[in-house]
């Protein structure tokens, strides 16, 4: 019996060498080592053999079993080291490269600095209300108490669009109707932050598109002194408590009375500058108490209620805190700018 096993083992050698993928491995081993495998039957026949024969027989058998459960192993190992090579070829990666590096982004220096605006807004009681950038004449105009052909819309260079009556809003005030359409007869304490567009004349303190912010507070009794002390406020809580402000005569069709307000000049520091166009102030806003007929636009009876409104432009308060000399700077998109912050 011992020459058939010697056959037996060669003939399960033979058969392993050529095989070159998993699943011909996996028939060799069920056709080699499985249960109805020429060597198992040899140790299905052991009972039978006589006292003598058996050890020797038996000895040899696992012998075979312990060599072909070797040279298995050994040629799936050899078959998995040449698929990898075989990958490496064919998916080549020069590991000798540099990685590609993340660039982190982060919030651009406007959004940041309307954040920490409206922070201080909210800490005064203010709450956030979005309105459109694209607005109807009626809007834009005609409910801010100037009728078609007012000349008072000459103060804002605005962009019209080709659909009639369609334009991009020149500041946030439109959103005053719209907060208090939404609110009235409530009263209201409420910012509308959100971007403007103008047709200027580009220079180191006007953009065509800046952001403004505009504050509307309706109700019974609010007074010139309110919106002269959340102004000033807003000034000391942004700049600290030695901040100078200065309010000045002005007019507006959808307030009576009407001012501008200014922020001292940090860059020049009073001497004159460009930004401050040499007065040594920087105008920050426009503002006043809401003009009766634009109350009544908004839905409010202006024998009860009374209000007062401001609009701020925001890239001029951030150029007074991180001393930017031009308004330019912020949507050249030139990233020695916008690094800084
Ligand atoms: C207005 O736009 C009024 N709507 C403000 C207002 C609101 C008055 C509520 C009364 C009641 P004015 O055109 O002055 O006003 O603009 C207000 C502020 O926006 C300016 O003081 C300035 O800070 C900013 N601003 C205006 N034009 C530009 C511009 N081209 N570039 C950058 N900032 C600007």
């Amino acid at each position: 019996m011992l020459p058939e096993l010697d056959q037996i083992e060669q003939n399960a050698l033979k058969a392993l060498e050529p095989i070159q993928d998993e699943a011909g491995l996996e028939s060799w081993r069920i056709a080699h080592l499985g249960r109805s495998a020429p060597l198992m039957l040899v140790f299905d026949q052991l009972g039978k053999l006589s006292k003598e024969e058996r050890p020797v027989i038996g000895r040899r058998a696992n012998e075979i079993k312990r060599a072909l459960e070797a040279a298995f192993s050994a040629r799936s190992e050899a078959l998995r080291q040449l698929a990898l090579q075989r990958t490496l070829q064919t998916e080549r990666l020069d590991v000798t490269l540099p990685g590609r590096a993340f660039t982190i982004g982060r919030l651009h220096p406007t959004t940041s600095n309307m954040r920490s605006i409206i922070r201080v807004f909210a800490d005064m009681g203010f709450q956030v209300y979005r309105s459109p950038e694209v607005e109807t004449d009626e809007y834009n105009f005609g409910l801010l108490n100037m009728p078609p052909h007012h000349p008072a819309r000459d103060m804002w260079a605005t962009f019209y669009t080709n659909m009639p009556n369609v334009s991009l809003r020149p500041h946030t005030s439109p959103g005053q109707i719209h907060v208090m359409r939404a609110y009235a007869p409530e009263p209201i304490r409420a910012i509308l932050p959100g971007m403007c567009y103008r047709y200027e004349q580009i220079s180191a303190r006007k953009e065509t598109q800046f952001y403004q912010i505009e504050v509307l507070a309706v109700g019974e009794n609010i007074t010139l002194g309110d919106l002269k002390g959340t102004v000033s406020d807003l000034a000391r809580r942004l700049f600290g408590p030695n901040m100078r402000t200065r309010f000045r005569a002005a007019y507006f069709p959808f307030t009576e009375p009407s001012a501008e307000y200014d922020f001292e000049c940090l860059l020049c520091h009073g001497k004159g500058c460009a930004v401050c166009a040499w007065t040594g102030w920087l105008e920050i806003g426009g503002c006043g108490m809401v003009h009766p007929i634009v109350l009544q636009n908004g839905g409010y009876d202006p024998a009860r209620f009374s209000g007062f409104a401001a609009g701020l432009g925001t890239e001029r308060i951030m150029m007074l805190k991180h001393h930017i000399e031009d308004i330019r700077y912020f949507w050249a998109n030139d990233m020695r700018f916008l690094d800084q912050f």
